[in-house]
């Protein structure tokens, strides 16, 4: 896979801070790959693989998979692509996530993508979401707002050092959000 060279943006948020959203409309203006760790997992799920309970029940409970799972997904979806841009979506979730993503695939990111949005914001968008997810409970919803605070923060402090981290404000309708998006993702004239 390093031999491919991809070029990787992570994008991270809270629970409903809109990755899936912003990342559809960053694919189609951009060109990028899409691949969300939650989705890699949830098709793990769904296949039957011998992983699939354990991941789900994981999901249940709003906890984070063990990495080696994730990042199998993750190389598997990059090699087998023909892009060479990607964009990891709620992936990496903790410091062990992110370092042994760098460890196994020897790829940093570019940058990092920030949707920072209030917690009440996300909570109101993940109840009225309606799509079946199994962890859009408010039980769930609570869990998964601790883990981020938690796990996934420091990640994104971690970047912050390294001035990799593009912040978004979130809480804006989805059109406004993609306008602050697309700034990041154009080129400056020099
Ligand atoms: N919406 C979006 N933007 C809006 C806006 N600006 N204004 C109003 N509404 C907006 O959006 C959520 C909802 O809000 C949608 O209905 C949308 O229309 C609306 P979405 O774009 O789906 O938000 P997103 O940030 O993608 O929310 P998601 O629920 O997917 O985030 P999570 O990070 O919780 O979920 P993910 O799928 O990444 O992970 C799920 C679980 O998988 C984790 O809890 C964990 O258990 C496991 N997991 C791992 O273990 N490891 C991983 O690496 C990844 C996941
Ligand atoms: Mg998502």
């Amino acid at each position: 896979l390093a031999e491919k060279k991809p070029r990787v943006v992570f994008v991270l948020g809270g629970p409903g801070s809109g990755k899936g959203t912003q990342c559809a409309n960053i694919v189609e203006h951009f060109h990028y790959t899409h691949l969300s760790a939650g989705d890699l997992l949830r098709a793990e799920i769904k296949s039957g693989s011998e992983n699939g309970t354990m991941i789900q029940n994981m999901i249940k409970e709003g906890k984070i998979v063990p990495s080696e799972v994730t990042i199998k997904l993750l190389q598997k979806a990059m090699l087998e692509s023909d892009n060479d841009k990607f964009l990891i979506d709620g992936f990496p979730r903790n410091e062990e996530n992110r370092a042994a993503f760098e460890a196994v695939t020897k790829i940093e990111p570019e940058f990092v993508l920030f949707f920072n949005c209030p917690e009440e914001e996300m909570e109101k968008r993940l109840l009225s979401r309606n799509q079946g997810r199994e962890d859009d409970n408010i039980e769930t919803i609570r869990k998964r707002f601790n883990v981020f605070l938690k796990s996934s923060l420091p990640v994104i402090e971690h970047y912050k050092a390294k001035e990799k981290v593009r912040e978004i404000e979130a809480a804006k309708p989805i059109g406004e959000v993609f306008e602050a998006v697309k700034v990041v993702f154009t080129p400056k004239a020099e």
